[in-house]
């Protein structure tokens, strides 16, 4: 009798630990079955890799240096495949996605498939999530339970991109704080970050060539000091291409640059008195402009290996190119028609720059005005549907509406809340938000990359104000572009964030903490 009354007493508790692990995975995997038991990490456990890839370390030291820290288990690369007490890595061609995986927990081994190392690190950190919370802590802690539960998790993205933005213009972030950001990224299994890196206030790329450039200062706004060396910049490069993120690098043309051209006031716009011509700080549309920015193109595209060079095109108020004379004179010449096919032209001239270094452009979604650029790939964000635009034309497109994606926006209703920008986004908001615009065919759906939420740092002075605003929203975007459209649900999302927290907590993130009801 005492027995069968421990062993419904210890099934109980059993399931207790394997309903509290299994389901706080974020985001939500495509599909987990239980099995029976748990796999245990002890002092013995051993990696072994089938297949070997450089980069497979990268994907396993999250895994391997979390436990040693927190645990002093230090797991140790094995030749030989063992029957018990191993983690298998093997790769298999058979999975189609690049970025998914298979993990296979049973009490004896854990196997981990993928057909990339990507794919390895996603198993990774779906791991670490079925650890205890504290096995994110940055010191030993006593006593830590290294059980996870057995189970099978089939899992993959359902975008390619799957992205967050993050202004450093309008206030600089030490290279510390841009790495550890990158950290809460790649646990999220996001995996581009873009970095805004001109504006108006402050051109922050080092530039070798024209190095008036990062230590100009725009004097319409006061900003804080600050840039990134190239070789900071390489360093974050390869910081965060080891956790499988890339990093696509934006220069904001032709607007959006008045410290540039305090730096270099050749490139602006004059009008027939030879007063220069600000407003939203564009260059003017002249061959020596675009000469003048592929050559920092150049630059940027040395330091920064990535497919997509995001080049701006966001709100050009035109203004200036109205007033110029020698913009009038350029559109004649050339045959066009109006002002924004002069911004177009503007674009196109860039692109064919960028193309012939192998390199492709993003550009806000203003660039579809004119006419797009041949290759172009549009960042939607004045709205849902003109990411559906771009799809229609056969143009690639990321989504990034301020309706839904907007993290410099307001998020609570509370009075205290800080100053933010405008607008009101809250958790529930975000969690809503679906790439796909509406009225696409299964064809144009293709060409939506993924979904991207931004944070504009007019009002966002500091990393631990930035963290504020970005999570947990980006955790809910992180879901979004993860997790299957059928599985989303916000209730379900909420149990396991609270799990989630926990493990912020634990990394001292500052995320936001009043978002947790639904308003009806
Ligand atoms: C619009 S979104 C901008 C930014 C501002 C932001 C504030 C976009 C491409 N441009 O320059 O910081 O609004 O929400």
């Amino acid at each position: 009798m005492k027995s069968v009354l421990s062993i419904c007493i210890s099934l109980l508790l059993s399931w207790n630990l394997f309903a509290q692990n299994t389901s706080s995975i974020i985001p939500l995997p495509n599909k987990i079955t239980p099995q029976k038991g748990f796999f245990q990490f002890n002092e013995k456990t051993s990696i072994r890799t089938l297949g070997d890839n450089a980069e497979t370390n990268f994907a396993l030291a999250p895994l391997v240096s979390k436990l040693k820290k927190t645990t002093g288990i230090s797991l140790k690369i094995s030749k030989k495949t063992a029957k018990f007490n191993q983690i298998i890595v093997e790769f298999d061609n058979k999975i189609t996605n690049p970025e998914g995986y298979i993990l296979a927990i049973s009490p004896q081994l854990i196997h981990i498939k993928a057909a990339k190392p990507s794919g390895v690190f996603y198993a990774v950190q779906s791991i670490l999530q079925l650890l205890p919370a504290e096995i994110e802590q940055s010191t030993f802690v006593k006593n830590i339970d290294t059980k996870i539960p057995a189970l099978t998790i089939e899992d993959a993205p359902r975008f390619p991109y799957r992205g967050i933005m993050l202004d450093v213009s309008r206030h600089f972030m030490p290279v510390d704080f841009i790495k550890k950001y990158i950290d809460e990224l790649a646990s999220l299994k996001l995996n581009r970050f873009h970095w805004h890196l001109s504006d108006g206030q402050a051109f922050r790329f080092e530039s070798k060539k024209y190095p008036l450039l990062h230590t100009a200062k725009s004097p319409q706004w006061p900003t804080n000091e600050g840039f990134y060396s190239q070789n900071e910049m390489r360093d974050i490069v390869k910081y965060a291409s080891e956790r499988f993120i890339t990093i696509i690098p934006e220069i904001d043309v032709p607007a959006h640059s008045n410290a540039a051209l305090v730096a270099y006031p050749q490139f602006a716009c004059l009008d027939s008195t030879g007063k220069q011509l600000l407003f939203q700080g564009e260059f003017c549309p002249k061959d020596e402009s675009i000469a003048f920015v592929n050559d920092i193109l150049d630059e940027v595209m040395e330091i920064f290996p990535s497919k997509y060079i995001h080049i701006g095109g966001d709100e050009a108020s035109k203004t200036a190119w109205h007033k110029c004379p020698n913009c009038q004179k350029r559109m004649k010449d050339k045959g066009l028609k109006n002002i924004d096919e002069l911004q177009s032209d503007f674009i196109k001239s860039i692109e064919v720059h960028v193309n012939q270094k192998g390199r492709q452009i993003i550009g806000w979604d203003e660039i579809l005005d004119g006419g797009l650029a041949p290759n172009a790939t549009v960042m939607a964000w004045r709205s849902i549907e003109s990411g559906g635009t771009a799809a229609k034309l056969k143009h690639q497109a990321i989504i990034s509406p301020t309706s839904h994606c907007y993290l410099d926006y307001y998020q609570s209703e509370d009075p205290n809340e800080p100053l933010a920008f405008s607008g009101f986004i809250n958790l529930p908001k975000i969690y809503s938000f679906e790439p796909i615009p509406a009225g696409l065919t299964k064809e144009e759906e293709k060409y939506i990359l993924g979904g991207q939420a931004n944070l504009w740092t007019e009002q966002v002075p500091v990393g631990s104000h930035v963290e504020y605003m970005t999570f947990p929203r980006a955790v809910a975007l992180a879901e979004v572009d993860w997790s299957t459209k059928e599985s989303r649900n916000y209730n379900d999302f909420l149990n396991r964030l609270s799990s989630y927290l926990n493990r912020m907590d634990y990394r001292q993130v500052n995320y936001a903490k009043h978002f947790f009801e639904i308003k009806t």
